[in-house]
């Protein structure tokens, strides 16, 4: 039975956590949320606590300092996974993804890919036809297309946008996953779970999505996350390589199979 979490990490979201929630509860009417709140200090997990002391649907993680996004996921799944939900979907609190689009996704989760496959995992995209983004300034949008791009080719993955935060999961999936694997705390985080999406063999497919830039509070984003998430990018790409090479044979060439766009 579907039984819908969609999970929000907040990192000094005050400003846009209760018109976010409201968002998703009336756009996805059985919809849970699970804010999780690295102890951010203008007071969002207080807010959090207040929002779920009115609606029973809303639930709140609190841990005890900024970790980082991927961290915070981390705890999320298991936590979604321990209480029986599926499909578990990631939002960010900014604005960015629009509530109102997951309709969209979680009817693409509940389909098949061009090849007849269930689907796994439902990416919000930017770089499909129909995708679009809307205030962003030039040099975001070439550092988001080149970004997706460069880790398309080096880990080749399925997808046109590879850094989307955008996401729905079938809660078997992420069992399948092996999220004990997944080392990323940081901006890679998204990236590094689609890798794995693409070793464990999951279905892939993306849905357009407008994604809006942030009007209140302020991106976490720095020039140092992003050549962080390069040298990963770089490191994971080399290193799959080589295993492949070592295991000519291995599961993954049922993954590249699986896995579609
Ligand atoms: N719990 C938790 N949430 C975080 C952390 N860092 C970012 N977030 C949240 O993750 C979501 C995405 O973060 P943003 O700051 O929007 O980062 P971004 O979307 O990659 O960057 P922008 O495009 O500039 O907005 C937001 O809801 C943040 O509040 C963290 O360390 N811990
Ligand atoms: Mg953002």
């Amino acid at each position: 039975m579907r039984r819908p979490l969609v999970v929000i990490p907040t990192y000094n979201e005050r400003e846009n956590l209760a018109s976010i929630v409201g968002r998703v509860r009336d756009a996805v009417s059985d919809a849970s949320v699970l804010v999780v709140d690295d102890s951010s200090p203008d007071g969002t997990g207080e807010l959090a606590d207040e929002l779920a002391s009115r609606d029973a649907a809303v639930h709140v993680l609190h841990r005890a300092c900024k970790a980082g996004l991927g961290a915070a996921y981390l705890e999320a799944f298991e936590w979604a996974l321990a209480q029986g939900f599926d499909p578990i979907v990631q939002l960010d609190a900014d604005g960015s993804h629009l509530p109102e689009q997951m309709p969209s996704l979680l009817a693409a989760l509940e389909g098949t890919d061009p090849a007849g496959e269930p689907v796994d995992l439902v990416i919000g995209s930017r770089w499909i036809p129909g995708g679009s983004i809307e205030n962003w300034p030039r040099h975001r949008e070439l550092l988001s297309r080149g970004g997706s791009a460069y880790a398309r080719w080096v880990l080749q993955l399925p997808t046109r946008d590879a850094t989307a935060g955008y996401r729905a999961f079938r809660a078997e999936a992420l069992r399948r996953l092996h999220l004990d694997e997944v080392h990323t705390r940081g901006y890679g985080f998204q990236v590094d779970m689609l890798w794995h999406a693409r070793e464990a063999g999951l279905t892939v497919v993306e849905v357009p999505v407008t994604f809006v830039e942030r009007v209140q509070g302020r991106s976490k984003m720095s020039l140092g996350i992003v050549v962080e998430a390069m040298f990963k990018v770089t490191g994971w790409g080399i290193s799959s390589r080589l295993r492949r090479r070592r295991q000519p044979t291995s599961s993954n060439g049922s993954a590249t199979r699986r896995s579609r766009a």
